[in-house]
Formats: structure tokens, sequence, C-alpha cells
């Protein structure tokens, strides 16, 4: 955090605010949705559930901002293993990262269409995007700085708690571009839904 300024204060506030969500932690937890209704049975009776399974996201940009990547998400237990490359990112700015959803882990969290401009300025920003994608449930960090080219290759393993389960309710959301000129460190540039990857067994 370079530059310490008013704006990345009430940034940081903002983001804190959203992180605030998810302090209410569920102890109910939907199975995912792929189970079988033999197999939910059999995770409750061993109070476990879709302990190993990997994901695909398919990132999209938003707000215009010409970025594409993809990532994808091994669940090991309550480990993840988060392998995400995007492109089109402003080179040389740090990109916040977060796999975005609700608490409620029977709602669906959805990339914002561009009716999310409740404002009308031409812009999703990222409070504009709350009601599609949700709070942050797991910040993706430490956040990586675009190469010279725009581009991330990121890796990292997180422990998740419950809240973060289903995974498939959930997204990822890549920030930051400019907007007139000056960086906008929170503006979604990116999104994409986590997608169960079928391993064909
Ligand atoms: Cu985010």
């Amino acid at each position: 955090m370079k530059n310490f300024s008013k704006k990345s204060t009430s940034i940081l506030a903002a983001v804190a605010m959203l992180f605030s969500f998810t302090a209410c932690e569920q102890n109910e937890v939907t199975p995912d949705a792929s189970m079988s209704a033999q197999g939910v049975a059999e995770a409750h009776k061993t109070k476990s559930m879709n302990l190993n399974q990997t994901y695909t996201v398919e990132l999209m940009e938003l707000n215009n901002s010409g970025v594409s990547g993809m990532a994808t998400i091994e669940l090991t237990g309550d480990m993840v293993d988060v392998h995400l490359q995007a492109a089109g990112l402003t080179p040389n700015m740090e990109h916040m990262q977060h796999i975005h959803g609700f608490t409620d882990s029977n709602k669906n969290a959805v990339c914002p269409p561009m009716s999310a401009d409740t404002d009308g300025d031409g812009l999703i920003s990222l409070v504009e995007g709350v009601p599609y994608y949700g709070p942050v449930l797991l910040a993706l960090t430490p956040y990586p700085t675009a190469d010279a080219a725009g581009s991330v290759n990121f890796m990292r393993d997180y422990g998740i708690s419950k809240v973060v389960r289903p995974l498939q309710n959930n997204v990822i959301v890549l920030h930051g571009m400019y907007v007139d000129g000056v960086y906008d460190a929170t503006i979604p540039v990116a999104c994409g839904q986590l997608k169960v990857m079928n391993r064909g067994n």
C-alpha cells in the first residue's frame, strides 16, 4: 500500500465493511449440489462432505475492462489451492481479488449484469455489484501486481471456513482499473462463477 491517501483509506473502510458481512458464521452448511441424495446422507453421517473437488472459473470482463482469465481451485478438506491467471489488467498495479458469495448457503452469487449500474454512470461499482456477487468471503491475498504486460499468474493455498461453502455458489471477482484518469482499486474488472469440474468418475 503505497501512497496511503485519503482515498485509499476510504477504500479500506469500504472493504472492511464488506468483510464484516462474513462475521456471522453459519453452523448449517448445504451440501454441494453435485452430490447425490445418497452422498448427502453419507456425508451427514460422517459429518464431512465433498472433501476433494476441483473447480474451474472462467473470468470474463466487467466494465469493458478487457480483462480475461481463468482459475482452478482444488479443494482438499478445508484447504483450497487457488491458481489464477489473468490478462488485460492495468500493468504494474495491484489488483484485489476475492471469492465473493452470500453467507446464506442457499443463495447463489452471480456476476453482475450491466443493469447493476443503478446510478447510471456507465460503470458497475464495487457496491453496485454486491446484490449480485455478495460480500467478500475469501480475500485471495497477497493481492498480485500485474506485470508490465498486464498479466498475473497467481498460486496460493488457503484454509477455508464453512461460510465459503458450497464453493460453486460463489464467484471470483478481480478489481482495479483507471476511471477518468484515476486508479480505482475497488472497481470490478472481471468475474467468473466457480464450476465443479467433472472428472468423469
Ligand atoms: Cu472483491
